[in-house]
């Protein structure tokens, strides 16, 4: 099995992360954005919507999306579960996993793709070109300051974001929180304490290093 990814990879980084909690040995391989590596006829044969992360099985199934990626995962390798093992957790998980996702992970990715200049006509990615909208780069920066608002009133009631457990919500919304300090200069603001307590728990563990 391999990871075609990017170091720099804020969704790649979701998936190293999962692969690190559970101790999987998985073959990276990096595409290099930067020189567009992404579009090449050979990566494209991998993933035509030219994204990273994949993951390529020994069979050659090629799977792109990060939580379909996760998913395959956990379910070939279900010691350290992540994504919940009774119905109620899965359901539990996956709900505060697509928010982290909508609410923070990607109004975070929408600020940068809006506003950095070297992503001209790339406001998002695949295989299309769509311009920069300007008004989406503030936009973006209220709904990341709104989640950090929401996920603190969460964290002030649960220790983790799904509830008692770390699980995949947690690797969400630290790639969230992270992507959104270093690429919009939006740290966890001061008042925001549960949000804090959590992410130096959650930053701390070995896999954050992914
Ligand atoms: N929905 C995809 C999104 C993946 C994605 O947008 N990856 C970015 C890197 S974080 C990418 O490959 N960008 C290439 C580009 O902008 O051309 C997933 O869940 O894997």
């Amino acid at each position: 099995m391999k990871l075609y990814h990017s170091n720099g990879s804020p969704h790649a980084r979701r998936v190293r992360i999962l692969i690190a909690e559970k101790g999987l040995d998985i073959e990276l391989i990096p595409v290099d954005l930067g020189a567009k590596e992404q579009f090449s006829p050979a990566y494209r044969a991998i993933n035509p919507r030219a994204v990273v992360p994949t993951l390529v099985l020994d069979d050659g199934t090629a799977i792109g999306e990060v939580p379909a990626i996760q998913r395959y995962l956990e379910e070939a390798f279900p010691e350290r579960p992540l994504l919940g093992t009774t119905t109620k957790e899965k359901a539990v998980i996956t709900m505060w996993d697509r928010r982290a996702e909508q609410e923070g992970f990607l109004p975070a990715i929408e600020a940068v793709r809006n506003a950095v200049a070297g992503l001209k006509g790339r406001a998002l990615s695949g295989p299309h070109a769509y311009d920069q909208i300007p008004e989406l780069v503030e936009r973006g920066r209220l709904r990341v300051a709104n989640f950090y608002r929401d996920f603190d009133a969460r964290l002030r009631e649960a220790p983790f974001v799904a509830g008692d457990r770390y699980s995949v919500a947690d690797i969400t919304a630290l790639a969230a929180v992270d992507f959104a300090a270093k690429a919009l200069d939006l740290p966890i603001p001061p008042e925001a304490i549960a949000l804090k307590r959590w992410h130096d728990a959650v930053a701390a563990r070995p896999s954050a290093q992914a």
